[in-house]
């Protein structure tokens, strides 16, 4: 009886851990994951290091700061790490999907932005998004 108590009890504190992280749970946490349907990560630095933003969502204007900093990604960004399984994502130099553009194909990382894009990102979007011109 008290072994059946404990384990309502367990499965009970369990179920409101699992309530307090529901699914939709904030992407952008300086960690870069595949979770929820895969985020988009950019990085500052080559090769998908140092200050990072992520996030599950098109962007159309880089309005942002990398995680835990005061760093805007508007024309900083270096490396760009594409974690959804299934979708590309299209980066563009210029806000609303414009200007020079890149593909960071679904699973991959590009680990230095060629000299057109390098430090000059400003949007980018799933290519499953209806406003990407893709
Ligand atoms: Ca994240």
């Amino acid at each position: 009886m008290r072994k059946a108590q404990l384990i309502a009890t367990v499965a009970a504190a369990l179920g409101v851990m699992a309530f307090a992280t529901p699914a939709g749970a904030a992407s952008y946490d300086g960690s870069c994951q595949s979770s929820n349907g895969g985020e988009v990560c950019l990085y500052r630095d080559a090769s998908a290091r140092g200050i990072v933003y992520d996030t599950l969502y098109s962007k159309p204007s880089y309005t942002g700061t990398y995680y835990g900093t005061s760093v805007s990604i508007n024309n900083s960004v270096t490396s760009v790490k594409n974690l959804d399984p299934d979708t590309n994502v299209e980066l563009f130099t210029n806000e609303n999907y414009t200007g020079n553009q890149t593909t960071a194909w679904s699973g991959a990382t590009l680990h230095q932005l060629s000299s057109l894009t390098n430090d000059k990102l400003s949007s980018h979007c799933f290519w499953n998004n209806s406003a990407c011109p893709m």
